[in-house]
């Protein structure tokens, strides 16, 4: 049955149907299913196959806005859920988190830092397009423990080694831990840049957070 719901809710996106996405979300949400289970076996397999669309040139810049519109109409029924799960009461620690310099893909950040204040992280989210003395004012301003950067391009992936890089200069490297995420980021490519740590999806930031503030994964 959900499988079914998971089916409509990707065709809605990958028709470029936003309300049909928003009332199938409504209705997988009043049946019970889990947030996280509507976003990963309906929502992202759907923005999958509109970007793979997109890369072979049977789907244009238009046809990416209207999915996305149709993911954060989702989103918007979906975090207040997410949060209310929340089932840790003390705070594990502070996460500065944005999407780097010259990206303006949101909706897997913002799902990450959902997710994190959903377990108990306080989250300062600076948004998408941040520039890099903006990220070390607020670790700064903030004390964080954890600086998080979401990077969705090949492009701007190297935005993530400059902040690094700039936080060494600035001598805030070694105060906190650093994890990057993004569909083109990998594991090497954290290691190569001197990050503390690399996860591929939400829940897994959740997990490398807690580590990274030395709790349990
Ligand atoms: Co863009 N786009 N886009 N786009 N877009 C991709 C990323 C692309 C892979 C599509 C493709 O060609 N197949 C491609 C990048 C290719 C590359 O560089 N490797 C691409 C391109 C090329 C572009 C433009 C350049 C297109 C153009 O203008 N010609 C342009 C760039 C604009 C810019 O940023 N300067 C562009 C624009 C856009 C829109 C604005 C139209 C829209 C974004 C709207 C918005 O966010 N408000 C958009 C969209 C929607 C996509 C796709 C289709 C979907 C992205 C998404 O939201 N996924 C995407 C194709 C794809 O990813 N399959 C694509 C759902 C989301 C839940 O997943 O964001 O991966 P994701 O986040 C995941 C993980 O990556 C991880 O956890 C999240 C949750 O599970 N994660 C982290 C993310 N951040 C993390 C941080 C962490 C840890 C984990 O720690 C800090």
């Amino acid at each position: 049955m959900s499988q079914v719901l998971f089916q409509q809710l990707a065709n809605s996106l990958v028709d470029g149907d936003p309300d049909a996405t928003f009332d199938l979300t409504k209705q997988a949400l009043a049946q019970g299913i889990e947030p996280l289970a509507i976003i990963n076996q309906g929502l992202v397999p759907g923005m999958n196959i509109v970007g793979d669309k997109f890369a072979t040139g049977e789907y244009f810049l238009p046809d990416l806005i209207i999915a996305a519109e149709g993911m954060q109409r989702a989103m918007q029924l979906l975090e207040p859920e997410l949060s209310r799960r929340q089932q840790e009461l003390s705070i594990p620690g502070t996460v500065v988190i944005g999407t780097v310099k010259g990206d303006i893909h949101e909706i897997g950040k913002s799902l990450v830092a959902t997710m994190l204040s959903a377990n108990g992280f306080k989250v300062h989210d600076l948004g998408v397009n941040v520039p890099t003395d903006k990220f070390i004012s607020a670790v700064q301003d903030s004390n964080a423990d954890i600086l998080g950067l979401s990077a969705l391009l090949t492009t701007t992936m190297v935005e993530q080694q400059k902040i690094i890089q700039a936080l060494k200069e600035a001598g805030l490297r070694s105060k906190v831990k650093i994890m990057v995420g993004g569909a083109p980021v990998t594991r090497s490519w954290a290691e190569e840049i001197e990050a503390d740590g690399y996860a591929e999806d939400a829940m897994g930031a959740v997990r490398l957070a807690k580590f990274l503030v030395g709790g349990t994964v």
